[in-house]
């Protein structure tokens, strides 16, 4: 009511309940003038004041509504990467939003996810410190939750696995222990006191040197189970992460599916398992994660990436609606239970450090909603409300916001290319990194095997075999190079670089095309965009005129970085017909941009 009230222009709203409408779902009617809501819940009745309210700022007819809509997935959750101290992981837009946590601006935070649909949000970084379930952190954790909790969003917490040790005193953190076991049921019992509709915990264990259940000789599930057991009289969840991989495999790509996959139908009816869309890791492509079509008795949930880790961090306007529909592409959106995204969200006044960020955030809420959404419905959507419903700017900037990821993957990585980046952050390309000492599977030659016979990663029945992991007839596509589709080429196969593609180029010259192609088409981006400034106010103009500026130069850096540096080992010309690298490998190698995992470089590679 109170939105409606502050911002609905049109005739008169009645809200009404009725029992038989789906969970969170709600129709709307207008006749006469007149709108009537209808929902079960108070969370369905307020989703369906926001629909009102999108349609008015678009600029839609609300005369003759005749709506019914009901999300596809209860749980639509987004992961804060936080951590204690303020910093946010991967996060490029300033620091937490739960350091100091501000009233005023939570309360914006809890009504921009309400109004695409989030309920759930993960306070603090997968990566947990045990300090997260303090009973400090936990006043806190309640002071947020009954902030978001009038707009339908429930709070979790990532939690360390050695909690009881580390936290709590006790010698183990064995699952399997009585102690331990207790430990967690007088840990959860405090929570639930503080917040009676607590969703639940989001685990990371035995990943990236976290903590886990494999340290005391047990099981995933064994873990897993444990906290599920405790949370269930709460009516809580656990989302177990399946992001792990170890040095020792002979193929990254493998490991999540070859730990879980024997695990099927052990877990609890309350876990869930949290699955990245990839089998690697967010990169700008990937093959579908084959654990979402092989595990058929438990439930699983997609982990997505809004925050650009992989993809030009806050600097870079790359619009990942296509990315996530390509996932569904592959794997039908009933195959998931849920969708989480790992947040983009920081203290910037803009919330995501690049405006066209926030349409990230805006996508993934309106997917997790309704997983078969069009890209370009959503960045339709997006642009009239954020900037202007006038078609000259909304025409061209959805073209360019659709197209953005397609050429993010072109300038960056194309082909099935990928993770090489650099060495400190994921911001650049360094296909060289390679220090001694270094952990193989944390350096790009591990990804792309460039040598004078060619490039890429032999996952097919003659290398790691990690396509027998995909169903019938997919499996066999991807093995052979001929039907292998050409935006994985690269990752399933060691491509010779006169192998002949397609478009009758070879597979040096193609590569170098679509380098190329991704430089042009950033620039487009630009020259678009400036053709907008009579319908964007100056501040945001020039702000985002100065981002796609980064944005075209970075693609050069990008392209003659990985062209020059795989050229040596082609020993192939450029192709004549296509702009020249404008950069000298042996200085490339020599810079690099010195920035943490929490920061977006200012400037990008060149001023
Ligand atoms: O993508 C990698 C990131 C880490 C992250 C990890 C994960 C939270 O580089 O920063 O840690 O994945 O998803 O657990």
């Amino acid at each position: 009511m109170d939105e409606l009230k502050q911002h609905w222009k049109g005739g008169p709203v009645v809200l009404k309940r009725q029992k038989s409408i789906a969970k969170d779902g709600y129709t709307i009617l207008t006749e006469g003038g007149k709108s009537t809501i209808t929902a079960s819940t108070d969370a369905g009745l307020m989703y369906g004041a926001f629909h009102l309210l999108r349609l008015q700022q678009m600029g839609a007819d609300v005369d003759h509504l005749n709506i019914s809509e009901k999300p596809a997935y209860d749980l639509r959750i987004l992961n804060h990467w936080d951590n204690p101290n303020g910093t946010v992981e991967r996060g490029f837009a300033g620091r937490s939003i739960f350091l100091n946590p501000d009233a005023q601006r939570l309360l914006i935070y809890a009504r921009a996810n309400a109004s695409v649909g989030i309920n759930g949000t993960v306070l603090n970084n997968v990566n947990a410190k045990p300090e997260a379930l303090s009973t400090e952190s936990l006043q806190k954790a309640k002071y947020i939750a009954d902030l978001l909790r009038p707009y339908g969003i429930h709070v979790y917490l990532s939690v360390n696995f050695a909690s009881p040790i580390k936290l709590g005193g006790l010698a183990t953190a064995d699952p399997l222990d009585k102690s331990v076991v207790a430990w967690w049921k007088k840990k959860v019992a405090e929570i639930y006191q503080l917040i009676p509709d607590f969703g639940g915990f989001l685990v990371k264990a035995n990943s990236e040197g976290e903590p886990g259940p494999c340290d005391f000789g047990r099981t995933h599930a064994d873990g897993a189970n444990m906290l599920a057991d405790v949370l269930k009289k709460h009516g809580g969840i656990v989302m177990w992460r399946a992001f792990v991989y170890n040095p020792q495999s002979s193929d990254r790509a493998k490991q999540a599916y070859e730990e879980f996959m024997p695990l099927d139908g052990q877990f609890r009816s309350n876990v869930i398992i949290q699955i990245k869309n990839g089998p690697v890791d967010f990169q700008p492509r990937e093959p579908y994660s084959p654990l979402f079509t092989s595990m058929q008795k438990t439930p699983m949930m997609v982990e997505f990436q809004i925050t650009q880790e992989y993809l030009g961090a806050a600097n870079h306007l790359v619009f990942l609606a296509p990315m996530w529909q390509e996932f569904f592409d592959y794997v039908k959106p009933g195959q998931v239970k849920a969708m989480a995204g790992v947040a983009n969200i920081g203290d910037d006044t803009n919330w995501c450090g690049h405006h066209f960020a926030q349409a990230n955030w805006y996508a993934f809420g309106r997917l997790a909603w309704n997983p078969t959404l069009k890209s370009e419905t959503i960045a339709d959507e997006w642009l009239r409300q954020t900037f202007t419903n006038d078609n000259r700017m909304v025409k061209p900037m959805t073209k360019v916001m659709t197209e953005s990821r397609e050429a993010a993957v072109n300038y960056m990585m194309p082909l099935g290319l990928h993770h090489i980046f650099a060495g400190g952050h994921h911001y650049g390309p360094e296909p060289w990194y390679a220090p001694a000492g270094v952990r193989r599977d944390w350096t790009p030659p591990y990804y792309h095997r460039a040598d004078a016979e060619g490039l890429g990663f032999d996952r097919t029945s003659k290398g790691t075999n990690a396509v027998e992991q995909y169903p019938q007839p997919l499996s066999t596509q991807l093995n052979d190079i001929a039907t292998c589709p050409e935006i994985f080429l690269t990752w399933f196969h060691h491509v010779p670089w006169t192998y002949k593609m397609r478009s009758g180029r070879t597979f040096w010259d193609e590569l170098c095309h679509k380098y190329d192609q991704g430089v042009q088409e950033a620039r487009q981006f630009l020259a678009t965009w400036d053709a907008m400034q009579p319908y964007v106010d100056k501040q945001r103009f020039d702000e985002v005129q100065h981002k796609l500026r980064i944005q075209a130069r970075d693609a050069v850096w990008w392209r003659d970085a990985c062209l020059l540096y795989f050229q040596t080992f082609s020993q192939l010309p450029i192709p004549a017909d296509m702009e020249h690298p404008v950069h000298n490998l042996d200085e490339m190698k020599k810079y690099s941009i010195r920035i943490t995992m929490y920061e977006n470089p200012p400037y990008g590679y060149t001023k």
